[in-house]
């Protein structure tokens, strides 16, 4: 019944180049990122968890490309890739990972309780599911103030299946509120697959209250991109929400501790890898001769030193002060 929404025709003919290489750079950025951070974390440089975003770069590079300035992103456990998408710094995001004073929240959050307000993020949450009804909140809050933005609420296949899901689909659609729900399905919940928790299509749920629902190949950036173009669009003309399900796949573990290979063959995964979204934009971009592989690979060797610089920039800063536990704790 549910089929991929499909805008693979002639999208990169509409999308103007420049918005084609940030694309591919976001994506590139996000990956090297999490290498970074997944050689920080073996190091034991990274105090806390970090759940690695590798393979699922073209939703957040695709949605938050859509988002304009003054538009929101609220994040789960999985947001480093959020946060670049969105803005935020390298040096931040390492800071914060490493509890260092120059991370987005003072290194007093560490890497599921991020939140930069000067570039949208307007928090993360760990609490799985958590997110959605205060999504919602953050929503009525733009609708009341007039203002012209919209929020995104990123979450999980493991989180729709939560009871907040439900509760904040129904009052936003009642509400007509300003959000757009994007479930990145990366096939699992830690180690549970969607087909033994997920009785129907996440995006199939959308009919129960009456909004869009919108199944998107979460592999493809230029899909995603048109999809939550779409959304952001009936959001901003007051017309409500849209949950989008983009179909996408995490290559590493459910966290930096875990190899993912325990419930999941080798097969499958590379099964999947061979739908990389990096690699696919780079092949059509080269394909379609609108960038050539020495710009592409440009990118790549500046990205790679800017994470460098990023990294030991933050392993240089100091720890926060101590009075800082209390600092900011209201009592
Ligand atoms: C309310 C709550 N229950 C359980 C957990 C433990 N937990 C952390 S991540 C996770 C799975 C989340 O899966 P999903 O929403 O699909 O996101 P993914 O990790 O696949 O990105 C669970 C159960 C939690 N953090 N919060």
């Amino acid at each position: 019944m549910f089929k991929y929404v499909e805008w693979k025709n002639s999208m990169s003919a509409i999308i103007p180049k420049s918005l084609l290489v940030s694309l591919y750079e976001s994506m590139v950025r996000q990956r090297m990122l999490e290498e970074e951070v997944a050689d920080l974390y073996k190091k034991g440089l990274i105090p806390g968890l970090a759940h690695p975003y590798v393979g699922q770069e073209a939703v957040a590079a695709g949605v938050c490309a859509a988002l304009e300035k003054g538009d929101l992103i609220v994040s789960n456990h999985r947001g480093h890739g959020h946060s670049i998408a969105k803005g935020v710094s390298e040096e931040a995001i390492f800071g914060e990972l490493m509890g260092k004073d120059i991370g987005m929240c003072l290194g007093l959050g560490g890497s599921m309780h991020s939140t930069d307000l000067r570039c949208g993020v307007v928090f993360s949450t760990a609490i799985v599911g958590g997110g959605m009804p205060l999504s919602v909140g953050v929503a009525l809050a733009l609708k009341m103030d007039k203002k012209p933005n919209c929020v995104i609420c990123f979450f999980g296949d493991g989180a729709a299946n939560t009871g907040s899901f439900h509760e904040a689909l129904n009052l936003a659609a009642l509400w007509k509120l300003p959000v757009i729900f994007v479930c990145e399905n990366n096939q699992y919940a830690i180690s549970v697959p969607v087909s033994k928790s997920t009785a129907s299509r996440v995006a199939q749920r959308g009919q129960g209250y009456g909004i869009p629902g919108q199944l998107v190949d979460g592999m493809n950036v230029l899909d995603v991109y048109a999809a939550a173009s779409d959304a952001i669009a009936r959001a901003k003309r007051g017309d409500g929400p849209t949950l989008i399900e983009c179909e996408t796949y995490r290559y590493m573990g459910h966290g930096m501790y875990d190899t993912g290979l325990d419930y999941r063959t080798r097969e499958e995964i590379n099964e999947w890898m061979r739908r990389d979204p990096i690699e696919r934009l780079k092949q059509r971009l080269i394909t379609e001769k609108l960038v050539s592989q020495e710009e592409l690979e440009t990118i790549r060797t500046r990205v790679g030193s800017r994470m460098k610089e990023a990294v030991k920039f933050a392993q240089e800063r100091p720890y926060p002060p101590v009075e800082w536990l209390t600092k900011f704790v209201w009592a």
